[in-house]
C-alpha cells in the first residue's frame, strides 16, 4: 500500500513539474521573439566569464592559503628529495600557463563579444604562430617526460651487486582489509608462498609453502620495522582485490596485483624519532591534536591521550567498505634497534604448524 502511494506521489510531483514547464515555455515565448542571442545576452555571457575568471583564480588562492599545510613535508627515503623537486618543477610549469590559458580565454570571451553587426574577421592561419604554440609545448613536455623518466629509472633500478650489503627483502602482503610484513630472515631469501596454501587452522595466513626450506627463519609481522640508511627490497602480494602499497613519507606507491608481485625498493633517512622533532611534522601533529580535543568536548569518544606521529603504510587504491583504515604502523629506527627488535620476534617456522609435525 505504502509503494502504491509512493508511485502516487510521484505521479503527481512529474505532472505538476510538466504543467510548470509548459507555463515556463509560454512566458518565455511572451517575452522573446528569437532564439538568437542578441546584444543584451552576449553582455551577459561577456560578464559571466570575467566573473568565473575572478572565481576560478580567488578559488586557487584560497587553495594555497587553506591546504598548503596539510601538503607532504620532509621526504624521508633518499630518492625522496629528487621526486620532490620533479613535483616542484611541474607545479613551477604548470602555474604560470594555467594563468596564462584561462585569463585569455575567459577575457577575450568578454573582450570580444558578439555585437550587432560586426562581422567575424576570416583568419584562415598564421604559420608563426602555429609553430609556437607547438614546438614550445613539445619541449617544455619532452623535458618533464624525460626528467619523470630519469627520475622513475633511479628510483626503480639499482644494482643488487653493486650495493655495499644485500638489501633487506621484506614482503608486504595485502588483504581486506590489513597488512602483514614477512621479513626474509637469516638467509635474505622468502619462502615460497601461495593463496592456495592459505590454512588457518595451522596460523599459515599468508600461504608459505612448507616444503620450501627458504621459510624456516621469515619472520612475520604486524609492525614494519626498518633500520635507517639501509636499502629495503618489498615484495608486493595481495590476497584478494588490487591494493596499493602507499608510504607518502618515503615517497614510495606500487600497487598489488593478486596474482604476481610487485617490487619496489628504498632507503630510509630519517628515523621516527627524528621525524617526531622535524617542524612542519610538531605543528601538523599540534593541528591534530587540537581538532582531536575540539572532537573529545563535541562529546565523541576520542582517546584522552594526544596523537603522537608514526610513519604509516596505507592502502591507496579503493579496495572495499573498510580500505580507509587499512595501515600498518611503519617504525625506523637505527640499525642496532632494528636487530634487537628482530631477536624478539617468531620464526614462521615455529609459528606455522606444519602438518604431520
Ligand atoms: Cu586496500
Amino acid at each position: 500500500m505504502t509503494v502504491f502511494l509512493y508511485i502516487v506521489v510521484a505521479l503527481l510531483i512529474a505532472i505538476s513539474l510538466w504543467q510548470l514547464s509548459k507555463v515556463v515555455k509560454i512566458y518565455k515565448a511572451s517575452k522573446l521573439d528569437t532564439e538568437v542571442a542578441n546584444d543584451a545576452d552576449n553582455k551577459t555571457q561577456g560578464g559571466l566569464m570575467l566573473l568565473y575568471l575572478i572565481f576560478i583564480f580567488a578559488f586557487t588562492f584560497y587553495g594555497f592559503y587553506a591546504w598548503s599545510e596539510v601538503m607532504l613535508g620532509t621526504p624521508a627515503s633518499a630518492h625522496g628529495p629528487n621526486y620532490d623537486l620533479l613535483m616542484n618543477v611541474s607545479w613551477a610549469i604548470i602555474f604560470p600557463v594555467f594563468f596564462a590559458v584561462q585569463f585569455l580565454l575567459h577575457y577575450f570571451a568578454f573582450k570580444y563579444q558578439g555585437k550587432e553587426g560586426n562581422k567575424a574577421l576570416y583568419y584562415s592561419d598564421n604559420m608563426k604562430l602555429e609553430m609556437i604554440w607547438t614546438i614550445v609545448p613539445v619541449i617544455v613536455l619532452t623535458i618533464l617526460i624525460l626528467f619523470g623518466l630519469f627520475s622513475w629509472n633511479d628510483i626503480m633500478s639499482f644494482d643488487f651487486e653493486d650495493e655495499a650489503e644485500q638489501p633487506i627483502v621484506v614482503e608486504l602482503y595485502a588483504q581486506q582489509f590489513s597488512w602483514t610484513a614477512r621479513y626474509a630472515g637469516a638467509d635474505n631469501t622468502l619462502g615460497d608462498a601461495n593463496v592456495r596454501l592459505i590454512d588457518y587452522d595451522n596460523v599459515n595466513v599468508l600461504g608459505l609453502d612448507t616444503s620450501d626450506k627458504n621459510y624456516a627463519d621469515d619472520v612475520i609481522a604486524k609492525e614494519l620495522h626498518l633500520p635507517v640508511g639501509k636499502r629495503v627490497h618489498f615484495k608486493i602480494r595481495s590476497q584478494d582485490v588490487l591494493h596499493s602499497a602507499y608510504m607518502p613519507h618515503f615517497r614510495a606507491q606500487m600497487n598489488c596485483v593478486p596474482g604476481m608481485v610487485t617490487e619496489f625498493s628504498f632507503i630510509p633517512t630519517v628515523t621516527t624519532v627524528d621525524m617526531r622533532k622535524d617542524d612542519k611534522i610538531v605543528a601538523k601533529i599540534a593541528r591534530i591534536n587540537v581538532l582531536r580535543a575540539e572532537r573529545r568536548k563535541a562529546g565523541e569518544d576520542l582517546d584522552e591521550e594526544d596523537y603522537i606521529f608514526d610513519y604509516l603504510l596505507l592502502c591507496n587504491k579503493i579496495c572495499g567498505q573498510s580500505h580507509y583504515n587499512m595501515q600498518m604502523k611503519i617504525v625506523v629506527e637505527t640499525p642496532e634497534e632494528y636487530a634487537a627488535w628482530m631477536r624478539t620476534q617468531d620464526k614462521a617456522k615455529d609459528v606455522i604448524t606444519v602438518a604431520g609435525n
